[in-house]
């Protein structure tokens, strides 16, 4: 375990190396217990910082010998680095043998075993867990790579770049050479070797060039891998489409292993995937699951130049490529989902991430710049601001900018930095070089406050309207609260996007004062100063504005809309985000009001036609119909809020779906009618906006159902669970038994169970459906601390400690937060048992407790006796101290 050390790493302590690697020749001697690694460098010395030592990183490795230029050298340890002084101040071979236990790796970060195969995963810091390395990103080498393996157990054996040559080798044993032309740095490197088999396909790109596409995966997975390849060459069409982008390497392959820590990986020409990312074919995976593949296989496919090609300077500059390369899965996704109501879609559902992930934690102990300033475990920060933030900064660029602008911008980043590793400034600074004049370009410095500042800022808007003269005065204003470390702020420069609508509907052309042109109906205002305001002329009518179109900043605006004004939005706005966001702003005053006021609510008649006509409107799309009814989560409703007390919240938003389910009984019933048969299946936006909204239905009706004794539609529903033709339908089913606590439930989960035994990303969900119940006279908590000692369970993979332990600890606040404090104890037992196991893994669930200052009593006083239990312990891996320390602090 990576323990105890705790040193603040500070980005102002960036320095060059003091040695260069250029050429790495790697060999592996693969074995579970005991792998040998054979690693020949050549080695430059920086000419700027002449005689310093050279210090290697390395991590629970055993070193064997140390060869320089052929000789044996003297060498010391200093912690986990090896010191070499004295060295040749020409170009040299440094020769490393060490040796790993790659079975024993639980932490699954180095070389590490699963399901009887060898796979690597090396960003952040896991190579010096492999061999002896200068380990940090702005070292790139070009790697030759030989791989050697008993034949039987591990047929495939696969590292980055080109195979080169194969062969057998005595005692049942083979071996390939792999050799990867481009530079890079360690943590792109990656081998895999294991018994897999592959879908692959040979494609022509637009340049002209054949290319080889590789998916490799268990036997058995094969039928699970046709959208993942479909999805890869979409995304590669799209990058030499919209930014000229094309493959470089000849052979592109992507492995999928069960056990993995995030997402996927982007290694050089040799993606490494969690399943869950890959795998998906109808009778398994949900459209969301579908939709996740795609846009997790494009975000993989896009960092080979924005993150592989262009690299990072260090790991305080992550954003460069995880911001830039999520603004671009994004708009990729956009673009495969077509219309512009399925546009519309997808942003708001990005925008929901956002919100319910983000804004969390900019405001709360972890919060932290787009590029951090310090770090103890940079594990710790692949976080939503880093990701998530950092795509809408890059989004605000290209507001600023314009399509074509920011596709110049893309165009001299990369004439300038190809090959480089670099920062976030050199990034905007291209973007903004590529587009003088722009708003971007006349404001960059206070616009990177956005790289630097931490926390969402809040805007203000107020307006005022000249009947007489027709004239409409919006202030804005901006302000900032302090985060830890920050505590005051400048203002940042905050395109808002917006129009201004009649109450009738009608869109009013937009002509700012002292201006001839007019702006249209839609423009970007660029607030920049702590207040400003925008006087329009020719106003005929008193308008609602529409502002943050598209949520065109990632910040909380405060509107103060009337319910008049939000009625309009809700009706008539042209911007679909914006009129779902009069939807969500509707329901989130309703549940305020009762939590804040006596916990009770009853919906108003106005509220409720709304919502029906939504439902039930001729134009709007279904995908779009079930995100405006269904409720702002508790997550979202807490946030709103100085003391949170997650059982009220709980109660008062289960009883506002309970009078939209029995309200509109009738229209539910007509929007299952409608769309709950979809035929054949296919994952396209329309036909899964068809069975979201089914799904929809069919957990309001169950839900009414069920309260009300009737058994009809829990009937309905298990038949419905039975008769799915696929995962989408079959899981909306089955979740709509279990969220209404229906008696058909239990038979149900036991015949999914038995069902779906041999595919563990299915059994994830199966453990999720139960974790993230509604919570009932603490049941669902019951069930989910027994559901640990299922056979199924088990702590090791992280999938399946996630699938129960997030979703109950994260996901699901009614039923973790208990005023007998037993959600606490439990959680604060499992991030010590998986901490001696897999530290990031239990970092992250360690971050469950991120906001217990808010809590009310006694919730509060018992999260920090949990989280001080765990801060105690004197055996804590880096990774979970340093968030339990801020967390404390
Ligand atoms: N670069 C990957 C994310 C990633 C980060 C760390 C990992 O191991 C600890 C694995 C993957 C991405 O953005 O997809
Ligand atoms: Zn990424």
């Amino acid at each position: 375990m990576r323990e105890g050390t705790a040193q603040l790493i500070r980005r102002e302590d960036y320095a060059a190396p003091a040695f260069w690697i250029r050429t790495v020749d790697l060999t592996f001697d693969l074995d579970p217990a005991k792998t040998l690694v054979i690693n020949k460098m050549t080695v430059e010395p920086n000419a700027e910082q002449p005689g310093a030592p050279l210090r290697l990183d390395g991590e629970d490795i055993n070193l064997l010998r140390v060869l320089v230029d052929g000789e044996p050298v003297s060498f010391r340890t200093e912690g986990s680095q090896l010191v070499l002084e004295n060295l040749p101040q020409q170009p040299f071979h440094l020769e490393i043998r060490t040796t790993c236990a790659p079975e024993k790796n639980t932490q699954l970060s180095g070389l590490y075993t699963s399901s009887g195969g060898f796979f690597t995963q090396c960003e952040a810091l896991g190579f010096r867990r492999i061999t002896y390395f200068l380990d940090r990103p702005d070292v790139m080498a070009t790697y030759k790579v030989t791989l050697k393996a008993d034949k039987l157990k591990y047929p495939v054996l696969l590292s980055n770049g080109n195979l080169v040559e194969e062969g057998v080798l005595e005692g049942g044993k083979h071996f390939a050479v792999w050799v990867d032309p481009h530079p890079k740095p360690c943590y792109l490197f990656a081998l895999v070797a294991a018994d897999l088999v592959r879908r692959e396909q040979r494609i022509r790109t637009r340049a002209g060039k054949d290319h080889l596409l590789q998916i490799y995966v268990r036997a058995g997975d094969l039928d699970k891998t046709e959208h993942a390849m479909n999805s890869l060459i979409a995304s590669i069409a799209w990058d030499e489409a919209k930014f000229g982008l094309s493959l470089d390497l000849e052979r592109f392959m992507i492995v999928a292993v069960s056990d993995f820590n995030m997402g996927a990986m982007e290694n050089k020409g040799l993606n490494i995937f969690n399943t869950k990312f890959v795998l998906a074919n109808p009778a398994t995976a949900t459209d969301v699951d579908f939709g996740n593949v795609e846009s997790v296989v494009a975000h993989e496919y896009f960092h080979n130049w924005t993150g592989n090609r262009v690299t990072c300077r260090d790991w305080f500059q992550l954003s460069l490529k995880e911001g830039l390369t999520v603004f671009r899965d994004q708009q990729f996704s956009q673009d495969m989902a077509g219309s512009r109501s399925a546009r519309a879609v997808k942003r708001i559902e990005d925008v929901r991430t956002l919100r319910q992930l983000q804004f969390p934690e900019d405001a709360g102990p972890m919060a932290h710049p787009v590029r951090p300033d310090s770090y103890v475990a940079i594990d710790n920060f692949y976080t939503a601001t880093v990701y998530e933030k950092g795509s809408e900064v890059v989004r605000m660029m290209h507001t600023l900018v314009g399509d074509e602008g920011f596709r110049k911008g893309m165009a001299l980043y990369f004439e300038r930095h190809d090959g480089q590793a670099v920062t976030c400034d050199d990034f905007a600074q291209a973007i903004a070089d590529a587009n003088p004049g722009s708003e971007l370009a006349n404001r960059l410095e206070p616009f990177k406050r956005w790289y630097a500042q931490a926390g969402t800022p809040r805007v203000t808007a107020r307006g005022s309207y000249d009947a007489d003269n027709h004239i409409y005065t919006l202030s804005l204003s901006q302000r900032s609260a302090p985060t830890p470390g920050q505590p005051d702020k400048a203002p940042y420069v905050i395109p808002v996007a917006m129009g201004l609508v009649g109450r009738d509907g009608r869109q009013i052309n937009l002509q700012l004062e002292g201006h001839l042109n007019s702006l249209g109906h839609d423009t970007v205002l660029v607030l920049s100063e702590p207040e400003q305001t925008f006087t329009f002329v020719h106003v005929p009518v008193e308008p609602v504005p529409s502002l943050l179109r598209g949520f065109s900043a990632p910040v909380v605006l405060e509107a103060e809309h009337s319910d008049d004004a939000l009625f309009t939005l809700l009706s008539h706005d042209h911007d679909p985000f914006n009129r779902w966001e009069a939807g969500q702003q509707l329901a989130l005053n309703r549940i305020l009001a009762a939590v804040r006021g006596d916990g009770y609510i009853e919906l108003d008649a106005r509220y409720l036609h709304a919502m029906r006509e939504v439902l039930r409107h001729p134009e709007l799309d279904a995908a779009f119909k079930e995100l405006v009814l269904t409720l702002p989560s508790e997550a979202y409703v807490a946030e709103q809020l100085d003391v949170v007390d997650p059982q009220r919240i709980h109660t008062v938003r289960e009883s506002l779906k309970r009078q939209l389910a029995h309200a509109l009984h009738e229209d539910w019933i007509w929007a299952w009618e409608q769309f709950h048969d979809n035929g054949a299946y296919s994952p396209d936006a329309r036909s899964a906006g068809h069975r979201a909204l089914a799904n929809l239905a069919l957990a309001m009706l169950v839900l009414d159902g069920s309260l009300r004794q009737n058994p009809i539609w829990p009937g309905k529903a298990l038949q419905r669970f039975k008769d799915a033709t696929n995962m989408t339908d079959r899981l909306g089913a089955l979740q709509a038994l279990v969220n209404a606590h229906a008696e058909l439930a239990g038979p149900a989960l036991e015949r999914f169970h038995a069902q779906f035994k041999g595919e563990a990303l299915v059994i994830d969900k199966w453990f999720t459906l139960q974790a993230t119940a509604p919570e009932h006279d603490g049941k669902v908590f019951a069930r989910a601390r027994a559901l640990m000692q299922h056979p199924d369970f088990t702590l090791r993979t992280p999938n399946r400690a996630r699938s129960l332990l997030m979703a109950l600890c994260q996901s699901n606040p009614a039923a973790f937060h208990r005023t007998d404090a037993a959600g606490y104890v439990f959680w604060a037992d499992r991030v010590i048992e998986i901490d001696g196991i897999n530290p990031q893994l239990a970092a992250r669930l360690a971050r469950a407790l991120d906001h217990w200052r808010r809590l009310a009593e006694p919730y509060r006083t018992a999260a920090r006796e949990a989280i001080s239990r765990v801060a105690a312990r004197p055996e804590l891996s880096d990774d979970v101290r340093e968030i339990v320390t801020r967390a404390l602090q």
